[in-house]
This record gives structure tokens, C-alpha cells and sequence, in this order.
């Protein structure tokens, strides 16, 4: 047993991809099937703030860009669940957990959604978040979870610049436009800097998903990266980030912020958020709602397997 973790650490030194077939520690497959399927969660419970805006966007333009990217995170919801499958988990058992509550989903996607602008600001934010967290993963130790991460990374970065440019057209428009990018800009940033998880003294699974190169980078890594970032590309915008704090420390050569509100992060996370009892009675609606689709489609299935079994019997 203490040979195979050695072979298996020296793998990962070596940067080797771990495939489903490998000997991988049970905790490896664990924490791979944590975080794969709450990541698979978070697509598919993602897809709900912005459906609320389907039918109400301004344009037919706008309307055709929102529907490409909500049906592109059903899709990455849809590779996630697969890649967490080749782990031994049914994807059965993983709607279960999401369904029961067992299982955790981002804390960003219970927030409302109270105005057109909250689009731009979830593609330019949310998924702004997700690429500093999720090209990493495109190197992340499990080889099924990282070729997926390479088509949804493609995907997330159309999302992030769709976001950005739409509150970029709106900021240059009318004075109640330009004040409502600012709102937007306003309730999803700090949500939004809490995406990245709990500081790192106080994250409990990175120490070992780093030295098994799950994770890449460390939550605070992400999120003072995701700062840098969004506080040069919101002076494009003519915009400001709600933080007094927010100012360049030419000694790190970072951004210094302000304090994290952690008390809301941890509610949101243990299901007392703004929308969370909202967005699990949706989607276990849709789950009950979709039952005649999944039976019709594992009968035509069925059908098409005798046929085939019939035509090979007639056929020899
Ligand atoms: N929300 O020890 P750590 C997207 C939990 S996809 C809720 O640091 P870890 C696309 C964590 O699970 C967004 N819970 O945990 C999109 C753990 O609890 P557990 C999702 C959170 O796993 C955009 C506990 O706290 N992305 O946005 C959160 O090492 C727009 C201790 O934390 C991914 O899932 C949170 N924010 O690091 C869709 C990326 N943070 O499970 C639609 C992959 C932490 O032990 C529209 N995941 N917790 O009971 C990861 O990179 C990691 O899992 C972290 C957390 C970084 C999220």
C-alpha cells in the first residue's frame, strides 16, 4: 500500500496524468469526486439567475448571445458530470445529493438577478472568477477532469468578454444605464472575490489538492490575481469596484483590498443565502418536471438496442 502511494506522489511530481484506471488513494478519489461534481452542480444551478433573463433581454441580439451561454453551461455541466462518472459514481447519485442539499454548489448563484445589467456583470465577474479558477484546472492532476476544463475555459472566456462588452455598451449610454452597470457592479463583487473559497488558513482540502495537484493555485492566489485583474478593466469601464479600500501596493505589486464579510459567505454556503431555497426548489421542479423525458428517452433506447439485437439474429 505505501509502495503505491509513493509510485503514485512520484507520478504526480513528474506531472503524469492520473486516468480512471490507475491505482489513485481513496481520499484522491474523494476529493476529485467533491469537487468535480459540486463543480458539475455549480454549471447547472448557474444556468438559473440568467434564465431569468431569456425572455426579458433587450434585443434580439442580446437574447441569442444569453441563450449560446446558458446552453454552453448545461454543456459543462453535462462534461463535469461525465468526468466525476469515470470516478465510480452514478451521475443518479450526484442529482441526489444536489436534490437532498447534500452536496454544495458555488455560494455566487444565490444572488438575484434584479436587473438586465446584472448579465454583464455575471459574464464579466462570475466568469471572470471561474477562468482565474478554472484555466489552471486545464493542468490539474486527473486527466478526464482536465481535458474537459479545456473546452469549457474556451467556452467561459467567450461568457467573460460578452459580459464586459455588454456593460461597456451600456456605461457609454444613458445617466440611469451608466447607474445601472454601477448597481450591478456594486451587489456582485463581493460575492463575486468570495467565489474563490475560504482564505487559505482557513481552507481545509488545498494543502493536500495542492500537493496533489489538484488545485494549482490556492484560493488567495486566485482571488489576488481576479483583483488585479478587475481593478485595471473596470477604469475602461468608467466604473469603480465598492471597495474603499482597493489601492495599488507598489511594494507587492499587488492590490491591497478590504476585509472579506466571511459571516455572509458561510451563510450562503449553508444554504441561508438570498435565493438558495429559491434555486433548489427550481431545480429539483425541473428534475421532477423532465421524469417523461428521461423515461421516453431510456424506452426509445431500449427499442433501438432490440432492434439492432434482432437485425444481427436475422442477419446471421
Ligand atoms: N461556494 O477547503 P476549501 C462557474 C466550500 S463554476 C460554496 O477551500 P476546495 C461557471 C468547499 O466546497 C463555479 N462552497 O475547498 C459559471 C469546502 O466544503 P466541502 C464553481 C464553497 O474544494 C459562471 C469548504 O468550503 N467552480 O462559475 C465555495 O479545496 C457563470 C472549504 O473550502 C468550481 O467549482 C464556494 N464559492 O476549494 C456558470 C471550480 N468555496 O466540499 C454560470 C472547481 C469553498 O469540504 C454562470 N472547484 N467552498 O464540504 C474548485 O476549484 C474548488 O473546489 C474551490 C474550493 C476553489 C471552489
Amino acid at each position: 500500500m505505501m509502495d503505491n502511494n509513493i509510485a503514485f506522489q512520484q507520478k504526480i511530481d513528474a506531472e503524469i496524468k492520473i486516468e480512471p484506471k490507475d491505482w489513485m488513494p481513496e481520499k484522491y478519489r474523494q476529493t476529485l469526486i467533491r469537487q468535480i461534481s459540486q463543480h458539475a452542480h455549480s454549471e447547472i444551478v448557474g444556468m438559473l439567475p440568467e434564465g431569468n433573463w431569456i425572455s426579458r433581454a433587450p434585443s434580439l441580439k442580446r437574447k441569442a448571445i444569453l441563450l449560446a451561454k446558458v446552453q454552453d453551461e448545461a454543456g459543462h455541466g453535462l462534461y463535469l458530470y461525465s468526468a466525476a462518472e469515470t470516478l465510480g459514481i452514478s451521475r443518479d447519485e450526484m442529482y441526489n445529493q444536489l436534490h437532498t442539499g447534500k452536496a454544495k454548489y458555488s455560494s455566487i448563484f444565490n444572488y438575484p438577478t434584479l436587473t438586465w445589467a446584472d448579465m454583464g456583470a455575471i459574464g464579466w465577474l462570475v466568469d471572470g472568477a471561474a477562468i482565474m479558477n478554472q484555466v489552471p484546472l486545464c493542468r490539474t492532476s486527473y486527466g478526464p477532469y482536465a481535458r474537459a476544463m479545456v473546452r469549457v475555459c474556451k467556452e467561459e472566456s467567450f461568457h467573460q468578454r460578452q459580459g464586459f462588452e455588454a456593460l461597456l455598451h451600456m456605461s457609454k449610454g444613458t445617466p440611469e444605464q451608466i447607474a445601472m452597470c454601477q448597481d450591478a457592479i456594486n451587489r456582485w463583487w463581493w460575492p463575486s472575490v468570495m467565489m474563490f473559497g475560504p482564505n487559505d488558513d482557513e481552507s481545509p482540502n488545498t494543502k493536500q489538492s495542492m500537493a496533489w495537484k489538484i488545485k494549482r493555485f490556492t484560493n488567495d492566489e486566485l482571488r489576488q490575481k481576479f483583483v488585479d485583474i478587475s481593478a485595471e478593466q473596470v477604469k475602461l469601464l468608467g466604473l469603480t469596484l465598492p471597495d474603499p479600500d482597493l489601492k495599488w501596493n507598489e511594494e507587492r505589486q499587488h492590490y491591497d483590498f478590504g476585509a472579506i464579510n466571511w459571516d455572509e459567505f458561510w451563510q450562503v454556503v449553508a444554504g441561508n443565502g438570498p435565493c438558495n431555497k429559491q434555486r433548489l426548489s427550481t431545480r429539483k421542479k425541473a428534475w421532477e418536471n423532465g421524469e417523461w423525458v428521461r423515461n421516453a428517452a431510456t424506452a426509445h433506447a431500449e427499442k433501438r438496442k432490440q432492434r439492432a439485437v434482432q437485425k444481427e439474429l436475422v442477419e446471421a
